[in-house]
């Protein structure tokens, strides 16, 4: 009888880890127009008119909205032409992002 090992591996599944998504956040200032607040909301994030008309109102009262949460490369650049729009007009208005927990 011939001397033989067995020997066993352990099956090692490879971890795979979902994409962290990102929130974009709506800011509040205090020169923005709110209609332009709205028209913004309703054109880079296709949110209808008593939905965009609820966040805006949301930022303006609490000082910021959470909008929605995308992966993070479309998170920024919908916050960043968001954020453009505001600013070819002159105005402070300001989309942030953050990482959601
Ligand atoms: N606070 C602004 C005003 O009174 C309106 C506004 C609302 C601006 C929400 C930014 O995220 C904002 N004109």
């Amino acid at each position: 009888m011939p001397n033989t090992e067995v020997v066993t591996r352990p099956i090692v599944e490879p971890k795979i880890e979902r994409p962290k998504l990102h929130k974009v956040i709506l800011l509040n200032d205090d020169y923005t127009p709110r209609d332009f607040v709205v028209r913004v909301l309703k054109g880079e994030f296709r949110m209808g008119e008593d939905r965009a008309n609820a966040v805006m109102l949301t930022a303006h009262r609490l000082g910021s909205c959470v909008i929605a949460v995308y992966p993070q490369d479309v998170a920024e650049s919908k916050a960043a032409r968001a954020t453009e729009a505001g600013q070819r007009k002159g105005y402070p208005l300001q989309f942030v992002t953050e990482p959601e927990e």
